[in-house]
């Protein structure tokens, strides 16, 4: 234990230094260490002031959550960690936190205990628990607001968002930006303290919180919470707000949200592991990359480069099409401008780093070049023997295909070991998730490639096999077949809608079907026939058929499965019902959302029988990051085993589908996808 937590002695100042890493977290021993080390200080009387510094890359970035999940589990105990932060705040010497990196959960809490708090200028703190379902469980929400305010620590408790040094100097929450060698600062810092000062003893001011209240989802049970114990710090004593924090603090705890958000939080981090994909594998260094197709996606991918600092050329065949995709780029650009989220010259920068062209001039020396022109194997194909003649021996050759043949696409190169499939989301400037799509002989070291370019765009990759839609799409496939289907029976398109966001879905199937387009839908139908029928129904439902016969492509047409008015603003369309409805049977909000998610989770079966994806873990990131799947459900695989998977089995078998063996089998055995996945 020893070794987690170590003290030195420069002069009269006592440091105290933090090491588990990667990150610090508060694991069992740390907390103790603290404590240890603090009452060691305390009592060497050549010591007059105390500093805490986190050894690494970071300072604190909060509690281990690994042992919430065994907290959860009934297998382990809550961390100790009142009683270090006690320790501090009562120290008779001055306690000086130094914090670099990150001070979040946990680490903000310890450094509030803390009787000063310098920073460096690029440090962050935070309260992000409701990230994960909880709520600060140490003090949080009772030790922020006596710094920051009540209205402050509401905002940073129940939206979870960090804040910079900067900010939290003007808050309160810290006293001091520390330019140069931190530990040397905050040394020089505790020198010129005047002498203890205790967080809780500061008083508390109330303040109006119904504006932040207003803001938060109802469905969410964290935020509120959070909100609900800061609140608890304006009105009661500090060591009965302790009590309260800790009270709601359990009950989010064992919470199927907390559950939930924990999964999503380490299945983000999983997703990056392949199994035979080592991490010493060897990448393909990006220096510079070149996109081909200027529209939608083309345009979103090269933003995407552009945002990490990678140049990139982008080509389209004219000139026009080439002016469109430049000017929407430009549109996107001061939107970001406008909203405070970037500056006028960062977005200059940026723009700057992409070269517009018709030509191929400059794709020798790209080492990536991502093609993402039309859907169309043909083309595709035409693009990559193009490519091929062009590209360097070691350039990465991506395709941004989200439905066709991986393998055939590669095959139209005499190099299709450096193939890849990389599916950005649409925006995919903003969506955070990428398939990348490994075909039979993509090398390894390709594949690390894609993983690390995702990982340096910000984004999240996830690696899966090349079949039919992929995962995601495939996925969609039977989900929307479902929604079609109730509609044609007699639910309405709105009712579907709100069935499936009231579930938690960021929109409704049909919402998402008139965004991306009935025609796009159409077209992949036509195109891939043996793919439908559905997987999951034995029926076939014909409105996207419908729809397109009567010219009603969604929002471009300003109609689809609603009509659109001048502002994009979908209305209800009895001229919809009119065209597919064949029944009028009532149907419950229960059934819709039954029979849409479980057509996912019986897809997902399929996926994973087939190896299409690797993991359950893997289907729920693609859920969670690219088709606004709750994530306090932690994704369709974890919600189907926390549901319990007999259950939806029968369920398949009453709606007359037809099983994935997989669910079949897993069923039978009384396990869960995530049980059966561990060895
Ligand atoms: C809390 O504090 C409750 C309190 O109120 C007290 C209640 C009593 N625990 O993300 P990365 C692992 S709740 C365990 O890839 P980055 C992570 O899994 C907590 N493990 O790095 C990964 O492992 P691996 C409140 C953690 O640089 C490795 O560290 N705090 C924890 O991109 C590297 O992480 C939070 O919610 C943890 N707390 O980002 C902060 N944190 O390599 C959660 C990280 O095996 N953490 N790991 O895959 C983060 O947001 C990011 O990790 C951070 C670094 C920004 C810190």
């Amino acid at each position: 234990m020893e070794h987690l937590v170590t003290f030195s002695i420069h002069g009269d100042i006592g440091v105290i230094a933090i090491n588990n890493p990667p990150v610090n977290a508060l694991s069992s021993g740390v907390p103790e260490g603290i404590k240890a080390a603090v009452h060691a200080l305390e009592a060497r009387p050549d010591v007059r002031v105390i500093v805490v510094i986190g050894g690494g890359r970071t300072f604190v970035a909060g509690a281990d959550i690994n042992e919430f999940v065994e907290v959860i589990a009934g297998r382990g105990t809550m961390p100790a960690l009142h009683p270090a932060l006690f320790a501090i705040e009562d120290c008779a010497k001055p306690v000086v936190m130094a914090i670099h990196g990150t001070a979040l959960g946990g680490g903000l809490e310890l450094a509030m205990a803390g009787h000063y708090r310098v920073a460096t200028a690029d440090a962050q703190v935070g309260q992000p628990e409701v990230k994960i379902g909880l709520i600060p469980g140490a003090g949080g929400t009772q030790r922020l607001p006596r710094l920051a305010g009540v209205a402050k620590a509401a905002e940073m408790c129940a939206f979870g968002e960090p804040i910079s040094a900067r900010e939290a100097l003007d808050a309160g929450i810290i006293d001091k930006i520390v330019d140069g060698d931190l530990l040397e600062g905050a040394i020089a810092f505790a020198r010129s303290v005047p002498g203890t000062r205790r967080t809780r003893d500061l008083p508390v001011t109330p303040a109006d919180t119904s504006e932040i209240r207003r803001k938060l989802r109802p469905n969410l049970m964290a935020p509120l919470a959070a909100l609900d114990a800061v609140e608890a710090a304006a009105t009661m004593p500090f060591e009965e707000g302790l009590r309260r924090e800790r009270e709601i603090f359990e009950r989010c705890l064992h919470s199927d949200q907390c559950k939930a958000l924990i999964h999503a939080f380490f299945a983000e981090r999983a997703v990056a592991k392949i199994p035979d994909i080592p991490k010493d594998t060897p990448v393909y260094p990006i220096r510079q990359a070149a996109v081909v197709g200027a529209g939608t996606m083309g345009g979103g991918i090269a933003m995407a480069l552009a945002n990490a600092g990678i140049p990139v050329r982008l080509k389209d065949t004219d000139q026009a099409a080439l002016d469109r995709g430049l000017a929407t780029i430009r549109k996107n650009y001061e939107r970001s401008v406008k909203s405070g989220r970037l500056t006028a010259s960062a977005a200059e920068e940026r723009i700057a780093r992409i070269a517009p062209q018709i030509g191929w001039e400059g794709f020798e020396q790209a080492d990536i070049i991502i093609e993402a022109v039309f859907e169309s194997l043909a083309l595709k194909k035409e693009v990559f023997a193009a490519i091929e003649k062009l590209a360097k021996a070691e350039c990465v050759l991506a395709s941004n295909t989200s439905t066709l043949d991986m393998d055939a696409i590669a095959a139209a190169t005499s190099r299709p070991q450096m193939v890849i499939g990389t599916h950005f989301f649409s925006p995919a400037n903003v969506m955070r998730l990428v398939e990348i799509v490994r075909g039979k002989v993509t090398e390894k070291p390709v594949i690390a490639t894609a993983m690390a370019l995702a990982k340096s765009l910000k984004k999240v990759g996830v690696v899966v096999r090349n079949g039919f839609g992929f995962v995601g799409n495939r996925m969609m496939f039977p989900y929307m077949e479902q929604a079609q289907l109730l509609v044609e029976e007699g639910a309405t398109p709105e009712q579907v809608d709100r069935a499936l966001t009231d579930f938690g879905m960021a929109m409704g199937p049909f919402g998402v079907a008139d965004l991306s387009g009935i025609d796009v839908f159409w077209r992949i139908m036509q195109e891939f026939p043996q793919e439908f029928p559905a997987a999951a129904g034995s029926m076939r439902a014909s409105g996207i058929e419908k729809l397109y016969a009567a010219g009603r492509y969604g929002q471009k047409t300003g109609a689809g499965w609603y009509r659109y008015d001048q502002n994009r603003k979908s209305i209800p369309d009895p001229d919809v019902l009119a065209l597919v409805q064949k029944g009028n049977r009532a149907i419950s909000d229960q059934e819709i959302v039954e029979r849409c998610i479980y057509a996912l989770v019986n897809e997902g079966a399929k996926v994973l029988e087939e190896g299409i994806a690797l993991r359950p873990v893997d289907i729920d990131v693609i859920y969670l990051t690219g088709y606004g799947f709750p994530a306090y459900r932690g994704g369709p695989m974890f919600y189907a085993d926390m549901v319990g998977l007999q259950g939806i089995y029968d369920r398949v078998l009453q709606f007359g589908w037809k099983p994935a063996a997989l669910l079949e089998r897993v069923a039978r055995e009384g396990k869960t996808f995530a049980a059966n996945e561990r060895p």
